[in-house]
């Protein structure tokens, strides 16, 4: 307003002010909105577009070639199986051979001291896991191996039905389901004659009913235990005294599994322990006693991935082995949604390293679980459930490329 104030005031805008004929700046704005637009495209700073919206020429479409997800679901759809795997209701299965490898999901958690809900587990992994499918599971860390798609049949199990008012009943009701599903004919036997499960948690006393399940298929296995604690604790030690309930717990089940006769005598191994000692000399010992040696999870920066893999291929040689992962093996940073955290442990790809590098070697596993998941806890991206699903994954590749035969009798 200026030149117009100026103008007011009988004073000219010209000369040594504005120069001849230059508006001020602010003179061409005031001009600009003397004729209002009249849509609001028309003041956009793009300027007006003079597009004929209604009369744009139909675009061409391509028709499709090859859609390999024709008659698939794609990741954010369908019903949340493990992989989008078939589901089968093992435990009630009519006729049998119809599977080879089953995951099974054990939603339990009566035997926690710390964090409760993984009774949570089995659903929140299988939704960590709706990005793998047998449509694209082929894999570049497996030499282009679909695990989904070789010569065993992979399905998804369902959970196994336990109460959630009774710990022991439950352990039963676990025991007695896993037990109903180890019986059934595998599909491919020529290959490999016995049926193998992993099973998603559930806190870690569910290894104790799978591990009874087993005893009469395989005898004795040796337990690689990966996991940020021993679990071997004295039940005395360990949450005893109180009720025969109280003993039986996701601290001392690989204590009462040596007790009744499961483990073999000295080949199971810890993997990434980490964790506080009640007492300075009892429980090593007493882990010793079970027939247990361990890998600190430090030791892994000094030994590295290969001498780790060598020092458990040497411990278990040819025996039968079972894979017990609790998810707190690694770090919070990996796998926060855990009920008994201990920072210090390994990253997801050193954990499927190792068990890469354990299955490469051959080594006969049996089954497998992946416990302690605790949705609750977990981040927004499911951090956690999406390494459990991986985890099971490369423990599926493992039982794909190494079939095992039940022992002779
Ligand atoms: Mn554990």
């Amino acid at each position: 307003m200026f030149p117009r104030l100026l103008a007011v005031l009988g004073l000219g805008v010209t000369g040594s002010l504005s120069g001849a004929n230059e508006q001020h700046p602010q003179e061409v704005l005031s001009n600009a909105h003397a004729k209002e637009p009249s849509s609001f495209i028309e003041s956009s700073i793009f300027g007006r577009r003079n597009i004929d919206v209604v009369n744009l020429p139909d675009s061409e479409v391509l028709a499709p070639t090859y859609n390999p997800r024709d008659s698939e679901e794609y990741p954010f759809q369908g019903l949340g199986t493990f992989a989008h795997l078939d589901f089968t209701k093992c435990t009630e299965l009519e006729s049998s051979g119809t599977f080879d490898i089953g995951i099974v999901g054990h939603p339990f958690d009566l035997g926690v001291s710390y964090r409760p809900g993984q009774r949570f587990g089995p659903h929140a992994a299988r939704q960590g896991a709706r990005r793998l499918s047998p449509e694209a599971g082929w894999d570049m860390d497996h030499g282009g191996v679909n695990p989904f798609r070789n010569w065993a049949t992979v399905t998804d199990c369902g959970d196994i039905s336990n109460t959630p008012f009774d710990k022991l009943a439950a352990i039963h009701e676990l025991e007695r389901g896993m037990e109903a599903i180890n019986k059934l004919k595998a599909k491919n036997e020529s290959t490999s004659d016995a049926v193998r499960l992993i099973t998603i948690g559930g806190d870690h006393t569910i290894t104790l009913p799978i591990l009874r399940a087993l005893h009469s298929t395989w005898g004795r296995v040796a337990v690689l235990h990966f996991d940020s604690h021993l679990d071997t604790w004295n039940p005395k030690q360990l949450g005893g005294g109180l009720t025969k309930y109280s003993e039986v717990n996701h601290g001392t089940m690989l204590h009462i599994a040596h007790e009744e006769g499961l483990l073999s005598n000295h080949s199971n191994m810890h993997l990434g322990s980490r964790c506080a000692l009640f007492d300075e000399h009892y429980d090593l010992n007493n882990d010793l006693r079970c027939g247990f040696s361990y890998i600190r999870a430090r030791e892994l920066d000094t030994l590295g991935i290969e001498k780790v893999v060598k020092q458990i291929v040497k411990t278990v040689g040819d025996e039968y082995v079972y894979l017990s992962v609790d998810i707190d093996v690694l770090d919070p940073a990996f796998a926060p949604a855990t009920g008994t955290i201990e920072p210090g442990g390994w990253t997801t790809r050193e954990l499927l390293q190792i068990i890469g590098g354990l299955s490469d070697a051959g080594i006969k596993i049996v089954g497998a679980d992946v416990v302690e998941f605790t949705p609750i806890y977990d981040s927004v991206a499911e951090t956690t459930g999406i390494a459990v699903g991986q985890i099971i994954y490369e423990i599926l590749h493992w039982m794909v490329h190494v079939p095992v035969k039940r022992p002779k009798p």
